[in-house]
């Protein structure tokens, strides 16, 4: 059988005709060969699948997806992207993403709703002003655009904003990158997926990975999933929530853990709200959505968990700061909430990394900040996965950093209290 009437059969869910089921589950028998198998279908393993195709002439690649496509954190984000990280390795990480995010939609053939429109940072406190004047100067000498803001020019940039003296936390100023914005975040999703699957990739839906098999030399062999074995020499793992999971299949123990993170959003308005306003000192951070929704999210829950909701008391704090913050947003009902699982890494930056195990990969510790990175993520893993060896930009998110301890801290710039 090909790879292409797998997919069909897959996709078809042929477990339910009768007689089909047993032989095809059998484990000792590969259902199919691909060159590369990404676990995971968010956005990043959709990118890595496209640029694999793109850029890399790698096709026979599958996504492996136990729910539905963009169902993980892609689509339960609040899709804010910026890059005005403090370390000069995420400049470059980040902004690599910023580029290709202008041109994707064109790339992709399909309209991921970019929308540059500016992210200002607000500092309540002498702290916050020194900590993000520290951000501005470092972003600068990287290259990055980064600028700040008096509370005046705050309030001219975002005029809903409250910058009265009678604030719990006043405003004391912003750093505003104007080239951060946001995008539509399952839009990124479709059209990586669609674009992969034009290229050849298979994208199986409703098809968890449960093992991960090593010949006698210790090299990846293939993925044990719900609906059959395939085989294949390289598997690239981007389960973000779920990472440690995975590769705990093959033995790889990561410096990761799993918390529950939560976005709530308002009923449609018309628009009220221009721009993207973080503030993570009263851990809020608020933009409008195309459909007129304000989108708002919160910080972590306080425990390790798996569960993708997030505690009502933390939703409550986040409501009272945004409502303080743009007092006319009282009068609005709060629609829906949900919550994702986000990987935290020790140092709160990515792990794009090759592993001990030849033809193992990993794509993961985006925690609470990585839909900004999807393209540039996609990107730089498929360059990973098709040289087996890094690209320079993602050679320092290697896993050697925690042997060597060369981390990229970047606990303040996550901008979301965890
Ligand atoms: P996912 O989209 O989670 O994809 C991983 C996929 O792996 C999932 O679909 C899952 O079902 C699948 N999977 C897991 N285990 C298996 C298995 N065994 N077999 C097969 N498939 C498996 N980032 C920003 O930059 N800006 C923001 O504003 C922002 N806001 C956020 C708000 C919230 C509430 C949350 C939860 C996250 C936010 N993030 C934000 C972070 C961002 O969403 C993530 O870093 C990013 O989406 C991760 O993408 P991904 O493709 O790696 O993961
Ligand atoms: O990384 O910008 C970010 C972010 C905003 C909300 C959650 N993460």
């Amino acid at each position: 059988m090909d790879r292409f009437s797998l997919a069909r059969l897959l996709r078809q869910g042929f477990s339910g005709h009768s007689g089909w089921g047993a032989q095809w589950r059998a484990p000792e028998a590969p259902l199919a060969a691909y060159d590369v198998v990404i676990v995971g279908g968010g956005g990043h393993g959709l990118a890595t699948a496209y640029y694999l195709a793109r850029e890399h002439n790698i096709r026979r690649v599958a996504v492996i997806e136990r729910g539905w496509i963009g169902g993980g954190n892609t689509g339960r984000n609040t899709t804010i992207i910026r890059s005005n990280y403090l370390m000069p390795e995420s400049a470059g990480l980040y902004d690599h993403s910023m580029k290709l995010w202008r041109t994707l939609s064109r790339e992709l053939n399909y309209n991921v709703m970019y929308s540059p429109r500016g992210v200002m940072m607000l500092a309540h406190n002498v702290h916050d002003v020194q900590v993000s004047m520290r951000h501005i100067h470092a972003n600068r000498l990287a290259g990055v655009d980064n600028e700040w803001l008096t509370p005046a020019q705050a309030k001219a940039f975002c005029p809903p904003l409250n910058i009265g003296g009678d604030l719990r936390y006043p405003v004391l100023g912003a750093a505003l990158q104007r080239r951060g914005g946001t995008a539509r975040h399952d839009a990124v999703a479709w059209g990586f997926a669609r674009a992969a699957s034009a290229l050849g990739v298979d994208i199986i839906q409703n098809c968890a990975v449960t093992g991960l098999a090593r010949d006698a030399a210790g090299a990846i062999s293939g993925v044990e999933t719900t609906r059959g074995n395939i085989a294949t020499r390289k598997v690239g793992v981007v389960a973000a929530g779920h990472t440690s999971v995975v590769m705990g299949m093959a033995g790889v123990r990561l410096p990761l853990e799993s918390y529950p993170l939560q976005a709530l959003v308002s009923e449609p308005v018309k628009p009220a709200f221009p721009c993207v306003v973080m503030s993570n000192t009263i851990h809020a951070y608020i933009s409008q959505s195309d459909k007129g929704e304000m989108v708002i999210g919160a910080g972590t829950d306080a425990y390790v968990s798996y569960s993708q909701t997030g505690g009502l008391h933390i939703a409550t704090q986040t409501l009272d700061a945004i409502c303080e913050l743009v007092p006319q947003f009282r009068r609005l009902r709060m629609l829906r909430n949900w919550g994702g699982i986000v990987d935290l890494s020790p140092d709160r930056s990515p792990i794009l990394s090759k592993t001990d195990v030849p033809g193992l990969y990993v794509n993961c510790g985006w925690g609470t900040g990585g839909f900004k990175a999807t393209p540039g993520s996609g990107n730089l893993f498929a360059h990973t996965v098709a040289h087996d060896e890094p690209h320079p930009i993602n050679a320092p998110f290697s896993l050697a950093r925690f042997d060597t301890g060369r981390l990229i801290d970047e606990a303040a710039a996550a901008a979301v209290a965890h």
